[in-house]
């Protein structure tokens, strides 16, 4: 396979002929597996997984929950989509979060989730992950696994080089993957060059409740921003950013995109930008983009649109930007732990490039630059490489690192992992994928202390893996064991959704942090009932509040009576439970929304517009005990 490795040409060739390749649909890897890789990846009954890893659900707009090594999935988390499941995005409480600038956007692309750090090990307090389409970054709690966040990034399109964070998670990052007018104008496509750009974020996270904020936009050339990662250690202050379409064309036909023989990685100072910014420097103009956050204590979200932002002109702050140049279409852009190397992956290089950061700062030392085409030093490609790993394999995506002095890529086209050697650039082992991976994950393997024991690839074609389902497969992910010389495959396990990256855990940093309750004495929800006595029906105009609680296994008020055909009627509805895990529902016949389910010690509420005279029922959705079926009640509309 490798001697096919010519040119850029043949790889092309490859990766056209690809689909057709993989269509023979048998899997060649049965019986691999040994009994004792079973035991690697059992989990008895009642004992729980050692890893927890959060894996993006792509075009489902979600992040899932999955137990490690038993591959077992334990909760979809709704953040960018409506989620009819726990009626997120339906609920009065929760709809503020699916707000943007151009109104109620209750879906996305989410790609790549982060775990927040501390002196670059993660601290397992929130996850933060992005959405491409309606460009947008997210914060998970992982103390409630609800999202807590949402902020629109302004001047951005296609959120893809984000969300990833730096290593005391001062700031998360969204860097587009389209230019775009800057601020939007009508203006001809064919003028791309020179009057697109490409607008990289840096959102501050406050330390205590992580709250974002734009902090500043550096407008970069017209290039696409694909992926990124923080320098750590030596390289702490630092950003890196892989780019294409460094031609600046207006259309990415092959032909146009790719003839650049190298595109960059933009090298951002943001330390220096920040001190900058800090001083009064860059502009604040006019924008427009939503935040949204949902409070704990009250349960409620809320949306508020801002109207400006700050930009940063690298002209403007010498010595903060720079190019190093990286061959053919990276994608991957990933620094190891020690913060020194700088893995460039060209999609389309029959090589990888790894850049270093020693190197990098030696040579703007003596201002070795090769040019400065786009208003940005541009360093020698010669000046800055560490090092190469020879044709590896076809198609390089992403690259983790194992702590040990091991870096492992995913090669989309030749379907495999392989592992190398960090300084030596050594292949040590390729393990084959079924099918076609993007991304892998290994705990903690992109911060300064990844947990080297396990690695999972998460693929884009599934194929014969699992039984059929029809023309539409879910895709697929695999658990290798790392911790030998070979990888050793362990497990399959499907995934929901288009995962694309994963961030994953050790447990016991985030689960004795899990919340069991929310606490009634701390519900602040203005339309909360804390008994019985506190409950009651209130007419304003048109519009009828129910205030109800539930507890096993009854409404109050159950029969409620004084509706009118035309009005709007709010059930705000509190579950009295103090029982960890004993959530319930409430649905209410032909509402045109989902229904609710509330966590013990939450109030949420359901709006229903009654359109027929009747006398109608309610139930609670969620079996909470023999009496379940019990709690119910109807609601008598009568004539307007
Ligand atoms: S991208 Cu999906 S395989 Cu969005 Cu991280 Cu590379
Ligand atoms: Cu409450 Cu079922």
């Amino acid at each position: 396979m490798k001697n096919i490795l010519k040119s850029t040409l043949a790889i092309v060739a490859v990766f056209a002929a690809f689909t057709s390749c993989n269509n023979s649909g048998k899997s060649n890897n049965s019986g691999a597996l040994s009994s004792n890789n079973a035991e690697k990846v059992y989990v008895a009954p009642g004992e729980h997984d050692s890893h927890y890893a959060f894996i993006s659900g792509g075009y489902s707009g979600n992040l899932t929950v999955y137990g490690l090594p038993s591959g077992r999935m334990f909760k979809e988390i709704p953040v960018f989509s409506q989620f009819p499941t726990n009626g997120y995005g339906y609920s009065e409480e929760t709809k503020p979060m699916l707000e943007t600038s151009y109104g109620f956007v209750p879906w996305d692309d989410s790609h790549h989730p982060d775990i927040s750090q501390t002196n670059g090990k993660l601290d397992g307090r929130w996850v933060f992950i992005n959405g491409n389409n309606t460009p947008r970054i997210a914060r998970i709690s992982l103390t409630t696994f609800e999202t807590e966040e949402i902020i629109e990034v302004p001047n951005s399109a296609g959120n893809h080089s984000s969300s990833f964070i730096t290593e005391n998670t001062e700031y998360v990052v969204a860097g587009t993957r389209f230019s775009v007018p800057i601020p939007q104008e009508d203006i001809s496509i064919k003028d791309y060059k020179g009057n697109f750009k490409g607008a990289l974020s840096f959102i501050s996270v406050d330390p205590e409740h992580g709250h974002m904020d734009i902090k500043f936009q550096v407008l970069m050339p017209g290039f696409n921003y694909d992926l990124s990662h923080p320098g750590r250690g030596k390289s702490h202050g630092w950003f890196f950013f892989t780019t294409y379409n460094t031609e600046e064309a207006n259309s990415l036909l092959e032909v146009n995109a790719s003839q650049n023989d190298k595109d960059f990685i933009a090298a951002i100072n943001w330390k220096k930008i920040e001190e900058y910014v800090n001083n009064g420097g860059g502009t604040m103009m006019p924008a427009n983009y939503a935040h949204n956050i949902h409070s704990d204590a009250t349960h409620t979200a809320t949306s508020t649109i801002k109207k400006e932002v700050r930009v940063v002109n690298p002209s403007d702050v010498p010595g903060a930007v720079y190019l190093l140049p990286t061959p053919k279409s990276p994608h991957g852009c990933d620094v190891d732990p020690s913060g020194e190397y700088i893995v460039g992956n060209g999609k389309l290089s029959a090589n990888l490039t790894v850049h270093s950061f020693t190197k990098m700062l030696a040579a703007i030392e003596a201002e070795k630059f090769a040019g400065e085409a786009y208003g940005i030093p541009i360093l020698n490609f010669e000046d800055v490489l560490a090092g190469v790993v020879e044709q590896p394999g076809l198609g390089p995506l992403h690259t983790e690192f194992d702590g040990k002095g091991n870096a492992y890529t995913t090669f989309f086209i030749s379907s495999e992992v392989v592992k190398w050697k960090l300084d030596t650039w050594e292949v040590v082992d390729r393990k084959p994928t079924y099918y076609s991976v993007g991304h892998l994950t290994i705990p903690g393997g992109n911060s300064a202390e990844p947990f080297g024991k396990y690695m999972f690839a998460m693929n884009k074609i599934t194929k014969d893996r699992y039984l059929p389902t029809g023309p539409e497969m879910e895709h697929s992910a695999q658990l290798y064991d790392i911790s030998g010389e070979k990888m050793e495959l362990l497990l399959d396990f499907p995934t929901h959704g288009e995962p694309h990256y994963a961030a994953a855990i050790p447990a016991e940093i985030v689960k004795n942090n899990s919340r069991k309750i929310f606490k009634l004495t701390e519900n602040e929800h203005p339309r909360k009932a804390l008994s019985d006595a506190e409950t009651k029906i209130v007419r304003d105009g048109k519009n009828v509040h129910v205030y109800m609680t539930m507890i096993r296994s009854h409404f109050s008020p159950d029969n409620i009576e004084g509706v009118k055909v035309g009005d709007k009627v709010f059930f705000h509805v509190t579950n009295l439970e103090q029982d960890f895990d004993v959530p319930h529902g409430f649905a209410m016949i032909g509402a045109r929304n989902a229904e609710l389910l509330i966590a013990p010690g939450q109030t949420r509420t359901l709006t229903w517009e009654p359109e027929r005279v009747g006398v109608w029922p309610f139930y609670c959705t969620d079996f909470c005990s023999a009496l379940h079926q019990e709690m119910q009640g109807y609601v008598r509309v009568s004539p307007a």
